[in-house]
């Protein structure tokens, strides 16, 4: 039986020296190539950091330390978080010492409440987490070390003491957005003898009397944890942690990237876009109307959201662990009905229909990307408020943003700067 904390700190020097050795020997060798087309683009497919928490391979999908995402997807959140960082599942005495490390740091401060309350009742809920993560960045103990002096090698350890503390308050402060928010009473305190995720379905304080809502919501928080070091979340939390801003700025800084439509809050659009159809049509439309609607959606100029990825280029292996629960949990429910009927629908038309100037297929991926699926489910359970759904999402995706950042600290990752050029740089290189 190990702590994270042990298990982390054995495995340090060992990391320190198989890059340190994988530097000296190969530092020279070229792994990637920039065109013209991909510095315009977004940098998409260069590969130009390293991130060992998982990969993304485009013909499967998210890989965790090895683990196909499906083949562990029984695995509770903080398995996940243990996982991600250490890449060794916990055994259940490590996983409950985890568990008890959240609880003992689950406390919402009252500033926290006085700030979410003084804020615009319009406020979108994801400035509201995004604002109390870093109001409570006068906590971080990185800050509070560095301030004093401190070694570089050490860095990790007060950045993993302040990634804990915010995975440990991130349930109490999510679900108190939510009740805030939508004015549906106090925020409920965390139970210290119930595990991070039912915790957090318990706080948001819908009825569960089954246990059902607590059961999606680990696979929730688990389906969501990482996507590897390039997507907008990631990386932002990574450049900005790179300047050694502790980790609260750093995931609010990641979370702002997240609450942006082409990322995360992809899942409010996407339910949005499900539920007008339910209205447009009477109930679960048909494929032709669905076809029809998709076609106008798109020709409008929209995108149809929950459809597309940057990386993948098969149907997202989180969309299917979604269908499979909306399968088992609703069959009859009408937006779960949609989502699949609209997946029957959409990935052909993006494929054979939406064509660019050059009458190719414009979308690289027609594939349902995580956001298509998940909302149908929370919105069964009676979380309807669907601006919410990113808030949840970030609570998720923390896990990957810290144990991404501690690593970094630990391995002594450089600040990030890459080089821009300019057009002109670029007008001249290419007539050479
Ligand atoms: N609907 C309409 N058009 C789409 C589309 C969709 N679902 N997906 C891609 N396209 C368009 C792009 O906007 C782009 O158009 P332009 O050439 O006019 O700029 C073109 O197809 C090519 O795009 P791509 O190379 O296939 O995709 P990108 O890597 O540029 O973008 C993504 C990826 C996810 C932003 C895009 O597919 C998209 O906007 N999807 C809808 C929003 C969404 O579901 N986002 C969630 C992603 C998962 C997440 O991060 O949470």
């Amino acid at each position: 039986m190990a702590t994270l904390q042990e298990r982390f700190t054995q495995l340090v020097p060992e990391m320190r020296k198989e890059i340190g050795a994988l530097k000296k020997e190969f530092g020279g060798v070229k792994i990637s190539e920039v065109t013209v087309e991909q510095a315009y683009g977004g940098m998409r497919g260069v590969k130009g950091m390293i991130c060992d928490t998982s990969v993304v391979e485009p013909d499967q999908g998210l890989i965790i330390r090895g683990h196909p995402l499906l083949e562990i997807q029984d695995l509770w959140p903080e398995e996940i978080f243990y996982l991600l960082l250490t890449g060794v599942k916990p055994d259940k005495e490590e996983l409950a010492t985890l568990q008890i490390d959240l609880a003992k740091r689950s406390t919402v401060p009252e500033y926290i409440w006085d700030v979410l309350h003084a804020m615009p009742e319009d406020s979108h809920p994801m400035v509201m987490l995004n604002t109390a993560i870093l109001v409570m960045e006068r906590e971080s103990v990185f800050r509070a070390w560095y301030d004093k002096g401190m070694k570089k090698e050490d860095y990790w350890i007060p950045m993993l003491e302040d990634a804990l503390r915010i995975l440990g308050v991130l349930p109490g402060i999510a679900a108190g957005v939510y009740r805030i928010r939508y004015g549906k009473g106090e925020p409920i305190p965390y139970m210290t003898n119930l595990d991070w995720g039912a915790n957090y379905a318990r706080l948001l304080g819908l009825p569960d009397p089954l246990g059902d809502f607590a059961k999606l919501m680990r696979l929730y928080l688990n389906f969501h944890s990482d996507h590897e070091g390039g997507n907008v979340s990631a990386f932002t939390c990574h450049t900005v942690g790179s300047a050694l801003s502790d980790a609260f700025y750093a995931v609010s800084a990641g979370l702002n990237g997240l609450a942006g439509p082409l990322h995360g809050l992809a899942n409010q659009e996407c339910l949005g876009w499900i539920l007008d159809t339910i209205e447009k049509f009477g109930g679960v439309p048909t494929d032709k109307q669905l076809h029809d609607y998709a076609l106008e959606t798109l020709n409008s100029g929209r995108v149809v959201p929950g459809y597309g990825h940057a990386v993948l280029r098969v149907c997202d292996p989180r969309f299917t662990g979604f269908m499979a629960f909306g399968k088992k949990y609703m069959p009859n429910d009408p937006v779960y009905q949609t989502v699949d009927a609209t997946f029957r629908v959409v990935p052909e038309i993006l494929a054979k229909e939406f064509l660019g100037a050059d009458g190719k297929p414009k979308v690289k991926d027609p594939w349902p990307n995580v956001d298509a699926g998940s909302g149908a489910l929370l919105y069964h359970y009676g979380l309807v408020e669907f601006p919410y759904y990113t808030v949840l999402f970030s609570v998720s995706r923390a896990m990957g943003m810290l144990s991404q950042l501690i690593i970094n600290r630990a391995i002594g990752t450089a600040i990030t700067r890459p080089k821009s050029v300019s057009t002109a740089w670029v007008k001249k290189t290419v007539a050479k």
